[in-house]
């Protein structure tokens, strides 16, 4: 049958209107996106198992910006998985997840006011609820960033999700999260350094989680301390975002598309910041040339150092800037 490779519409609940990769087959379009490892969209339909199946209708018109027409939320999965794949392909020459050139796939609709979304390595698939009151998918882009990035790291570094090996294994999602929202730049979804702020998780407009400054979620920590491999990974998680957010933007108070943040060190020194996209290829570069599934912190400076030391050189700003954000989260030599 005739197939052929179409640049669909979506009207996304948290994108605004964004191009889809699609494909018609006959007179029908379907959501595989084939310029992107053939990555499909299903709809679970509130199921909890299988694919359901490939949203596919008469037009190339996915959606309509509200959470009460089924298509919105494929057509927000679709995007997110889209530019995650972008992100990883065009700044850090990753093809796919898996660095294959596969695409993974994306369930929508899991189950019902279901307050998650997670991937799984073992179909190689990324699913997403619906959120409370089945009205916030958590379909978002850092939402889907975050969660693809699991995927890299099972097929990379491979951190072990408990330990402190679980809290960077959290932070590398948090970490690509941010970077890929700010390569979107969508203008409805601006970049930030905080996690989950559109899918209102909390109920009160909060985010998830603070890069800036991570106690702010009353739970995640500024700065490592000897039992942080002790608490939840999504907590433990804390001081590496804040060692990235201070590797990125530096100590001190800022505002960064219309986001106010203050991102004390934990030594009261000041780290000066040498933008995200060094710090996201030195971390990227970490994670995959470094890191092991058993990388603690003190390990992860050890290796964030050398990735800087071979990209800029032992005498940098770059290194020192490296060696001063993990002492202002209390990672010393
Ligand atoms: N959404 C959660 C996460 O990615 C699912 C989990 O606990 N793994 O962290
Ligand atoms: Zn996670």
């Amino acid at each position: 049958e005739w197939q052929a490779v179409e640049n669909g519409t979506g009207n996304t609940q948290y994108s605004g209107q964004v191009t889809l990769g699609s494909t018609q087959s006959g007179s029908t379009y379907n959501l595989t996106d084939a310029g992107r490892g053939s990555t499909k969209t299903y709809n679970l339909n509130r199921g909890t198992s299988g694919t359901g199946t490939l949203f596919s209708g008469p037009d190339d018109i996915w959606g309509n910006g509200q959470a009460s027409n089924l298509e919105t939320a494929g057509a927000d999965a679709a995007f997110g998985a889209g530019i995650t794949w972008d992100y990883y392909k065009n700044v850090h020459g990753r093809s796919g997840i898996r660095g294959d050139g596969v695409g993974a796939y994306s369930r929508v609709h899991y189950g019902n006011n279901y307050v998650n979304a997670f991937w799984q390595d073992s179909c190689f698939c990324m699913t997403y609820g619906d959120g409370s009151g089945n009205a916030k998918p958590l379909t978002s882009i850092d939402v889907a960033a975050h969660e693809m990035t699991h995927g890299v790291t099972a097929a990379t570094a491979k951190l072990v999700y408990s330990g402190e090996s679980g809290g960077l294994n959290e932070a590398t999602s948090d970490i690509f999260a941010a970077a890929v929202e700010f390569y979107a730049n969508s203008a409805q979804d601006k970049g930030d350094y905080l996690v989950g702020e559109k899918i209102d998780i909390n109920g009160d407009g909060t985010p998830l989680r603070y890069m800036d400054k991570p106690s702010k979620d009353g739970a995640s920590k500024d700065a490592w301390y000897s039992g942080i491999g002790g608490i939840d990974v999504h907590y433990s998680s804390g001081p590496a975002n804040h060692w990235y957010y201070l590797l990125s933007e530096g100590s001190g108070a800022k505002t960064i598309n219309d986001v106010s943040y203050d991102s004390p060190t934990s030594d009261g020194l000041p780290v000066t910041g040498i933008g995200r996209d060094k710090a996201s290829l030195i971390w990227f570069k970490a994670l995959t040339t470094k890191f092991n599934s058993t990388t603690n912190y003190a390990a992860a400076r050890t290796g964030t150092i050398a990735v800087a030391t071979e990209l800029y050189g032992a005498t940098s700003a770059e290194v020192k800037a490296v060696t001063d954000a993990w002492a202002g989260i209390n990672v010393g030599g």
